[in-house]
């Protein structure tokens, strides 16, 4: 519920998010992101992306609701239970006419998009045919009311909050989740990478890669986030002040960096940079960026559990205060680093494996497939191609023949000259025609010269 409260108001947190080494895009930050603190004065941070799919119709809503008055004093004033009551949802009702045709207009932007999304996702599924619903597709998405496409109502904003509180909340979770995928896919990688050489030169690299865990494992030890030890390196070295003369209250007060009286979730991460840098090193290729930011993600979790009593994922002054005096603050312990915890079981990574491997051969199945289709394709293109050919060159045949003069009858075997049968009525047929190899006293009894032969005597 906080989350969504606090919607709009974080620094920007993700310092090492980037490609991946293994070509992963990463979440994007969290970001809680004040809901009644978006126009807050103690609020100068510029607005984060919460990674939410919806985050661009989420944030556009909250800038539109920003610009009435009468629902920006509601929303600073709101709380957890007005929010969870729909009671701030309900104030959609005072605000002004064109604001509502102003979130009217960005809903039907929204529904439409995804109406696009889900055409782009069933082009690529080659479902085109199949009968689309619309509406029962679009109730897959929960943050807002599909039953009304048009207009934007308090059901929509009570959908939106609900949603991005819950999918906020579940980023840490995600983001545990997706850390442990990297870690299994790269650890696959070196195994295959190993498989894939012998002899001599896989033992070789086995030590090679052996000495640089080594390497990394070598560092300063790091303390228990939120402990005294940490928080009086924290003072002592980053603050630069008197270890001798350390105060919990006025290390809060140095931390809390945005004066707004609690540590959030940034400031507190900005606790433990001092510890994670005893660990990795941006510069060092041994050290893997992306597991520094799991083990800030840990030690926020770790401190947030110990220390944030009433769950609402901010440090107050007196949660903070209370910590410091429970044993566990003094105790001395070491932390033990993510690479000291194997996120994922062997059993774990065998069944990563094989879906992994069973992804891929769906995948050179399918490329199988096109490359059959493809040379089907390329074969009938072939014949098409035989075929124009062909007619091409009866057409050619047939224009030269109409260019060249009528050839002359050609002689008979003795030199006389045949004509061609006449075609219709009263054309003597074959046996009434005169062969050409007729012998000459079977030649007509009239002399040739004075009467000339009739057509029908002549062949
Ligand atoms: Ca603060
Ligand atoms: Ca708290």
């Amino acid at each position: 519920m906080v989350l969504v409260k606090r919607f709009l108001c974080a620094k920007h947190r993700s310092k090492h998010w980037g490609k991946s080494r293994l070509g992963w895009t990463q979440p994007p930050g969290p970001g809680p992101f004040p809901l009644n603190r978006v126009a807050s004065p103690s609020c100068p941070h510029r607005r984060q992306d919460t990674g939410l799919y919806y985050h661009r119709y989420l944030q556009e809503v909250i800038n539109v609701l920003e610009t009435d008055g009468h629902f920006k004093e509601k929303l600073q004033a709101a709380n957890a239970e007005d929010i969870k009551s729909g009671k701030l949802s309900r104030e959609l009702d005072f605000v002004s006419h064109h604001i509502r045709t102003k979130l009217d207009e960005l809903k039907r932007q929204e529904v439409s998009r995804l109406r696009m999304l889900l055409k782009a996702k069933m082009d690529a599924m080659q479902e085109q045919e199949v009968q689309v619903d619309h509406l029962s597709l679009l109730k897959q998405f929960d943050h807002l009311d599909p039953q009304n496409q048009h207009t934007f109502e308090a059901r929509d904003l009570e959908l939106l909050i609900q949603t991005a509180t819950r999918d906020l909340a579940q980023y840490d979770a995600a983001h545990h989740a997706e850390f442990k995928r990297y870690e299994m896919l790269k650890e696959h990688e070196r195994r295959q990478y190993l498989d894939s050489l012998d002899g001599e030169r896989r033992r070789e690299e086995e030590r090679r890669l052996q000495e640089q865990q080594k390497r990394h494992r070598q560092h300063p030890r790091v303390n228990v986030p939120g402990s005294r030890a940490q928080l009086q390196e924290v003072w002592e070295e980053t603050d630069g002040l008197d270890p001798a003369e350390f105060n919990p209250k006025t290390f809060f007060r140095l931390h809390d960096t945005n004066g707004d009286g609690v540590l959030d979730e940034q400031e507190l991460e900005a606790l433990f940079t001092k510890e994670l840098e005893k660990v990795y090193d941006p510069k060092n290729e041994d050290d893997d960026m992306r597991e520094m930011e799991e083990e800030r993600l840990r030690m926020r979790e770790h401190v947030m559990k110990n220390v944030d009593t009433n769950h609402d994922r901010l440090v107050t002054l007196d949660e903070f205060l209370s910590s410091t005096q429970r044993k566990e603050f003094a105790e001395a312990g070491g932390w033990e680093t993510v690479e000291e915890q194997p996120v994922y079981t062997e059993e774990e990574l065998v069944r990563f494996e094989a879906e992994l491997a069973a992804r891929e051969a769906e995948l050179s199945e399918r490329a199988a497939q096109l490359g059959r289709e493809h040379e089907a394709l390329e074969r009938s293109q072939g014949q098409l191609e035989a075929k124009k050919q062909e007619l091409k060159q009866a057409v050619l045949q047939m224009e030269q023949r109409k260019q060249q003069p009528p050839a002359p009858p050609a002689p008979g075997p003795e030199g006389q000259l045949l004509f061609q049968p006449q075609a219709g009525a009263g054309a003597p047929g074959p046996r009434d025609a005169l062969p050409a190899s007729a012998t000459p006293d079977q030649k007509p009894t009239q002399p040739p010269g004075d009467h000339p032969p009739q057509p029908d005597q002549l062949q």
